[in-house]
């Protein structure tokens, strides 16, 4: 193998083709299901690549497993001392030394190889069509479409929240997708490539959609990156991966990836129509409501939910 001198890339991805063919019975599309044996293979390229590398790895393990315990039953049964085997006395052998070296060495190049090109291309995010910022908070997730003027929070739907504050047990029958509900989700278009900034406004978050492949920290101060091109439209669900605190089970995150057209539709029934008149002192919305009911108009959602309490609401950033 000159796996390290050769453009091995088509070589590995011919095996990732052969190698993923007996997983496709076990293989997952989109969100994970209870008893799901395999990885699953997502909606996106970047979910793609990690399956590939992950099956190549995979069978590569099993290939290993059979040679080296095959090669030691064979032994035991073929030299075992009812046959009058006799062990041989040596206690060092330098060629096979190095070759149980030389042979893992250059298989793991073989695996880091493809692997590592695949991560520098997750990280890649130029030449992104959009760019969405995702902002944790305790416990709920807020989503900016940067230069649209459209932003809101999403938070765990309201169904989730009653049954859990019933004290009843949910069953997946009645309640599929307890605690994986959320009253606004993320809407986004299919076979464009997205942009995410990732920050968070308290503690640590991490936000998680399996089925697009990745998940990225959300860390107060810093801004991660990530990007994703779904390609099959659907709802697909995830939730913060990292103990954020007592409710860090009751943020999750719900994508609705439809078509480029819809998209659009969806954007432009969102945007602020018009800079928004000077609220009224009186009568306003509590400062602690959402944002569509604090637009019910279904107009600005963005600028008006919070400090409209008091004094006349700035107008919504001119995007
Ligand atoms: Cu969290």
């Amino acid at each position: 193998m000159t796996q390290g001198k050769t453009r091995g890339g088509s070589r590995v991805a011919l095996l990732a083709t052969l190698a993923g063919l007996p997983g496709l019975a076990l293989a997952q599309v989109a969100d994970p299901k209870p008893w799901q044996l395999n990885m699953g293979r997502g909606v996106t390229h970047t979910a793609r690549m990690a399956y590939e590398a992950h099956m190549v790895a995979l069978w590569v393990c099993v290939a290993i497993g059979i040679i080296v315990f095959g090669a030691m039953g064979y032994a035991m049964f073929k030299f075992r001392k009812s046959k009058g085997a006799v062990a041989a006395q040596f206690s060092h052998n330098t060629t096979a030394e190095l070759i149980w070296t030389i042979v893992p060495v250059i298989i793991l190049i073989a695996m880091a190889w493809p692997a590592t090109a695949k991560l520098i291309a997750m990280y890649d995010t130029r030449d992104s069509e959009m760019t969405i910022k995702v902002t944790g908070y305790q416990w709920m997730w807020k989503y900016e479409y940067l230069g649209q003027g459209v932003e809101f929070t999403s938070r765990l739907a309201r169904s989730s929240d009653q049954m859990r504050q019933s004290g009843k047990v949910p069953d997946a029958a009645s309640n599929p997708h307890y605690l994986l509900e959320v009253d606004h989700p993320l809407v986004l278009p299919v076979d464009t490539k997205i942009r995410f900034v990732i920050t968070a406004d308290d503690v640590i978050h991490s936000w998680w959609v399996p089925a697009l492949g990745w998940k990225q920290d959300a860390i107060p101060g810093l801004i991660n990156e990530a990007w994703t091109n779904i390609e099959v439209p659907g709802t697909y669900r995830g939730q913060c991966a990292e103990l954020c605190g007592k409710d860090h089970g009751f943020m999750p995150i719900v994508v609705e990836a439809v078509s480029k057209a819809d998209f659009q539709k969806w954007l432009a029934a969102r945007k602020p129509a018009a800079p928004v008149p000077p609220a009224p002192a009186e009568g306003s919305p509590a400062p602690d409501v959402t944002p569509e009911q604090a637009a019910p108009a279904g107009g600005d959602a963005s600028a008006s939910a919070a400090p409209a309490a008091t004094e006349a609401a700035p107008a919504p950033a001119q995007a």
